[in-house]
């Protein structure tokens, strides 16, 4: 089932190793390696604009923002390159070692300004193959800049103000300081409002298998995971977290805070900030959070180690002192056998354990969190290789359409020996769009009822994606409550955790 999005990943995985190959060599044209002499004609690079000819959805503008700056940011950096190396190489060193990256980079984001627009209209063809290549201004001169202005929807005018992403890091310390001593950061935390899951449950932890309480009493968590939180901006807030809490009586929201595609690596800082501020909005609703560490491609979690790290010392520091958050140290990871996810889980639990030492910590699992039954293994090797830290449960997820009454006995049987925690699912296929599959949920709904395993479904989000479970433009406004801004799978799934019967209507 998974073929085709791993055929697809692998592809980008070569993608952002051309990338990262980029970048460690701008930066050492930072430590001034072959810098350019006074008076040699350096050339810099040519590049043709993009020109977004199509209106821009109130819910993606800040998401394009960021990429057509990186355009920007992409030029600059050749630019550099170009200053930096002159001299070196043969004939056709500009063209392999800069110009060619430079096209591979601009390939990708502007087909990531494709998707955040299709994402609420139709997706435009922005002519990627023709506009990425640049050429060479041979006598220098400065580079054309890519205009970052767009045209916006009609709509926008009554949108209300967007509270992220920041397009340009706050003036804060960096996400890569180091994480303040734990001494610093004991905070205390608010208190959950009376009757609210984390008043009623307070600190979690894995008893056995399960998930206990407080009182060390076997509970079920049911809530919603956000779609990527630079994708739909407006989507989880104060009003929406107000209504999964009080009008769907959810018990968490999971933050899937995407690391590549625009997420975390392009803004740390920001990413970081807003992650934090939504942790803290949760809480005063007296929601457990999720903090969801959201890989995918590359599917190595070990790629963005250094970047997990400085992540989950920032954001456990920030709340010390809470009893309401879970860490997801990896969404899915793919292509990688369970060895070397349990190696990334042991260098990434301890800096978490450091200012959150009571925390459960969530671990996925091997073939995009499907216990590596995507990868013709089985739960077996974890079994055989457990994460030997307390209070760590790990992924399983399932899109109803896909996964079947195989995987739900693989599930069944896997349960027995491991603590499981569905920190994602969808009622459609695995690519989170198409036909609702509701009568395969609810058998899937229902054996975790029986088993006592928390889920989380993906996602609340107003994109066309069937898997949004708010109609399009509900983000854009002020009312999150009811079933009147929800679709099919929203209606779905309010009613599942409402009333423990799933009804589209
Ligand atoms: C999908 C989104 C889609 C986005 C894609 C890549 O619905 O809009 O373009 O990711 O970023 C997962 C992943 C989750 C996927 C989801 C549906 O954790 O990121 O979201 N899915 O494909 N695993 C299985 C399915």
């Amino acid at each position: 089932m998974y073929r085709s999005r791993w055929s697809r990943a692998s592809s980008r995985v070569r993608r952002w190793q051309v990338v990262a190959v980029g970048a460690v060599a701008v930066v050492a044209a930072g430590v001034g390696i072959g810098v350019a002499s006074a008076g040699e004609t350096v050339p810099t690079v040519n590049c043709p604009q993009v020109k977004i000819n199509v209106a821009v959805p109130a819910q993606q503008q800040a998401d394009v923002q960021r990429n057509l700056q990186l355009l920007n940011t992409q030029i600059a950096e050749a630019n550099n390159r170009l200053k930096s190396t002159v001299g070196q190489g043969g004939q056709n060193f500009i063209q392999n070692a800069i110009l060619g990256p430079l096209k591979d980079k601009r390939i990708s984001t502007i087909e990531r300004i494709e998707i955040a627009i299709g994402r609420n209209a139709p997706r435009p063809n922005l002519n990627a193959a023709t506009l990425a290549p640049c050429t060479l201004n041979t006598g220098g001169g400065a580079s054309a800049q890519q205009p970052t202005s767009m045209p916006a929807a009609t709509r926008t005018a009554t949108a209300k103000p967007t509270t992220a992403p920041v397009t340009k890091a706050p003036a804060t310390a960096p996400a890569t300081t180091a994480p303040a001593a734990t001494a610093t950061v004991t905070a205390p935390a608010t208190k959950a409002p009376t009757g609210t899951p984390v008043a009623v449950n307070g600190q979690l932890s894995v008893c056995g298998t399960k998930l206990c309480n407080q009182s060390g009493t076997a509970i079920q968590l049911r809530g919603m995971s956000s779609h990527g939180l630079q994708f739909f901006p407006n989507c989880v807030n104060a009003g929406s977290l107000d209504a999964i809490r009080n009008d769907w009586n959810a018990d968490f929201i999971r933050l899937s805070m995407y690391v590549q595609e625009g997420g975390l690596e392009t803004d740390p800082t920001g990413f970081t900030n807003k992650v934090n501020g939504l942790v803290d909005t949760a809480t005063k609703l007296g929601l457990y959070v999720i903090v969801d560490f959201h890989i995918l491609t590359p599917g190595d979690p070990n790629f963005n180690l250094g970047l997990a790290k400085t992540f989950f010392a920032n954001v456990t520091a920030k709340h010390a002192g809470n009893n309401n958050v879970i860490y997801e140290v990896a969404n899915e990871p793919n292509g990688v056998s369970w060895t070397a996810i349990k190696s990334y889980a042991d260098q990434v639990i301890p800096v978490i354990r450091k200012n959150s030492p009571n925390s459960v910590v969530l671990v996925g699992t091997r073939g995009f969190s499907s216990l590596g039954l995507t990868d013709g293994a089985t739960e077996q090797e974890i079994i055989d290789d457990p994460v030997t830290f307390k209070n760590v449960m790990y992924t399983f997820h399932f899109y109803a359409a896909s996964h079947g009454a195989d995987r739900r006995a693989a599930v069944a049987r896997a349960a027995k020996s491991l603590p499981l925690f569905v920190s994602e699912f969808g009622t459609q296929t695995f690519t989170g769009d198409g036909a609702n599959d509701f009568a395969g949920t609810t058998a899937w709904l229902d054996l975790l009822k029986s088993l006592k395993i928390s889920y989380g479904m993906w996602s609340l989000s107003d994109g066309r994606e069937s898997n949004s479970a708010f109609k399009q433009g509900t983000c854009s406004g002020t009312t999150f409550k009811g079933t009147g801004v929800l679709t099919e799978s929203g209606r779905y799934i309010r009613s599942r955790i409402l009333t423990g019967v799933g009804s589209p209507n």
